[in-house]
């Protein structure tokens, strides 16, 4: 397995090096979708079930953590290229160490590639990565006030995933409210609310990423 150090760019250049990486992501017909969480959301759950119910996508996963390679190793027992991400301490990725760890990918060749950002609700939002989309979790244990409470993470991203859904009979989570906070912040924001553990909701989520991957595919040649 591939791991590598990554220590953080110089933020003023940040988002023009995102927009480089979006043309060049678009250059190699990939499209890159930002996924952020608090720890223990359910990323790496949920990029498990993602690629197991999307056999013919060619699917590569970047990890970023600030130690381990548990996750990585998730990844790689399905049988998709990961390769793991150390920040050097840092709670978020930016464009350049994302760009460094696209390089570390074996090919170019993926419809889809995911970035699980630094498990944090607050920095990754802050940081243009280059990504073409961007996914936020919200796991039920975690309540439904959290669009309240980090609402920067609920503005950038291009759709929440509830998940944890199997978990609603022990906690006092209001799914309709949570649609409700989250839509206040972000009209255009598409929820959907999964089980990564049962597979509920899994269909209408891989369905919009397909489309979305089809329409990146489709685009304009490098551009935006
Ligand atoms: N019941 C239930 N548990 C889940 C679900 N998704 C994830 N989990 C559990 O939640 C815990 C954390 O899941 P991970 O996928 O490791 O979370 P993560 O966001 O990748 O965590 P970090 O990378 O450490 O930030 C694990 O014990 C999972 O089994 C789900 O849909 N339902
Ligand atoms: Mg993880």
């Amino acid at each position: 397995m591939k791991v590598i150090e990554l220590h953080a760019s110089v933020t003023a250049e940040n988002d023009r090096e995102a927009d480089a990486l979006r043309a060049e992501m678009r250059r190699q017909g990939t499209l890159l979708v930002n996924l952020m969480s608090s720890p223990g959301a359910g990323k790496t759950t949920l990029l498990s079930r993602i690629i197991r119910e999307l056999p013919d996508t060619r699917i590569a996963v970047l990890e970023a953590d600030i130690e381990s390679t548990v996750d990585a190793e998730r990844i790689e027992a399905l049988g998709a290229e990961a390769v793991q991400v150390h920040t050097d301490g840092m709670c978020h990725m930016d464009a350049g160490m994302t760009w460094e760890s696209v390089k570390a990918l074996e090919s170019g060749a993926y419809d889809l590639a995911f970035l699980e950002n630094v498990g944090n609700l607050i920095c990754p939002a802050e940081y243009d990565t280059g990504a073409g989309l961007s996914m936020m979790i919200l796991s039920v244990p975690e309540g439904d006030d959290k669009p309240l409470k980090y609402p920067l993470m609920f503005q950038k991203s291009d759709a929440l995933v509830v998940t944890k859904l199997d978990a609603l009979p022990w906690f006092d989570f209001d799914l309709e409210k949570c649609k409700e906070r989250a839509k206040k912040l972000n009209p255009g924001l598409s929820v959907f609310p999964v089980s990564a553990k049962t597979g509920e909701g899994m269909k209408a989520l891989t369905d919009w990423l397909l489309e979305r991957m089809n329409e990146w595919k489709t685009g304009p040649q490098g551009t935006v």
